[in-house]
């Protein structure tokens, strides 16, 4: 099938600088997608955006060059709930990488086993209206009832200015919960502001939250962009970043969003991009947990494949 990207789209970033922070070793990216091929996996009828394409294989090239070991992919709201695309890169990863699926209520427990055995960890369930429908908050919780019993977690993505509403939804969900991005926060705002604390005070009062500290190239207001060498991207971004991964450094994650769906203003050097990660995380210890120790507890805490969800459930409860 012939598809027609979205006016304005932007692709991504072709020839990526060397980042010139080295990465630990067994560094995970923990939030990048696979767009198609179009051709080979049909962008969902229902999405709300059509991408460039953006493969498997490109994806890895990608992982590679930047000296990350592995990748959490994550379904991408132009697949909608059709994850074969995603499936297909899990398998193709060789252990590599894991999977956030999504899922709705429709699905049997024999294609959450297989999504299971291909890598798939989680389900996503998006609030951000620009991206997905609604969905009633009753068919969300038997989905993530649905997903418990596999050892999986959801990951939510949401707009700052939306938790407030989406609060008592959030902390009543059974498993580990993820934040996307911060949970969107306006950086023009202060760090210590109402907005941020309330985020602030969902991570310290609900053990299972985590927050991926991602993409300041979507959040930044006024910092210079990572472009043409500059070492000191999106500064406006990082007190926010660093205020979670030094309150909280065990439940954070980072991950570099390639190739980075609906970006308007610019698209990063995604090596420049990695050179901001000292900058949140400052310390050795802390890089360590941010890149390699917390991405891989959550996502490659049962080494075998295909072992089937009730070798992941005991595994998850022997190191929760
Ligand atoms: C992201 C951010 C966005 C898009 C999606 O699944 C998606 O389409 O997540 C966005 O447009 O803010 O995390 O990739």
């Amino acid at each position: 099938m012939e598809f027609t990207k979205t006016p304005g789209w932007l692709d991504w970033y072709t020839g990526p600088s060397q980042p010139r922070f080295k990465l630990p070793a067994g560094s995970v990216d923990a939030h990048c997608h696979v767009f198609g091929p179009g051709a080979q996996f049909p962008y969902a009828p229902e999405r709300k955006y059509t991408p460039c394409d953006a493969s498997k294989e490109q994806l890895f090239a990608m992982r590679d060059h930047l000296g990350f070991d592995k990748n959490v992919i994550v379904q991408a709201t132009c697949h909608g709930s059709d994850n074969r695309a995603l499936v297909d890169a899990l398998k193709a990863s060789n252990n590599k990488a894991r999977g956030v699926a999504t899922v709705n209520r429709n699905v049997t427990d024999a294609e959450l086993q297989e999504m299971h055995a291909a890598g798939v960890r989680g389900t996503r369930f998006n609030f951000v209206k620009r991206l997905a429908d609604f969905t009633p908050r009753d068919v969300l919780l038997e989905i993530a009832n649905r997903i418990a019993p596999l050892g999986w977690h959801v990951v939510i993505y949401f707009e700052a200015v939306d938790l407030p509403e989406l609060y008592d939804f959030f902390t009543a969900l059974p498993t580990t919960v993820v934040v996307d991005h911060m949970g969107r926060p306006d950086v023009s705002k202060p760090v210590d502001g109402s907005e941020f604390e309330l985020f602030v005070k969902i991570m310290r009062e609900h053990s299972n939250i985590w927050s991926k500290v991602s993409c300041p190239e979507r959040l930044s207001v006024t910092g210079s962009k990572a472009l043409n060498g500059e070492q000191n991207a999106y500064t406006d971004v990082v007190p926010f970043a660093r205020r979670l991964v030094e309150t909280f450094p065990d439940r954070v994650l980072w991950g570099t969003d390639w190739p980075h769906p609906n970006l308007k203003d610019h698209m990063p050097d995604d090596g420049l991009l990695v050179d901001y990660i000292p900058h949140i995380a400052t310390t050795p210890e802390l890089q360590q947990k941010l890149l390699v120790d917390n991405p891989t507890r959550l996502y490659w805490n049962d080494e075998a494949l295909g072992d089937g969800p009730q070798h992941a459930v005991q595994a998850r409860s022997s190191t929760d």
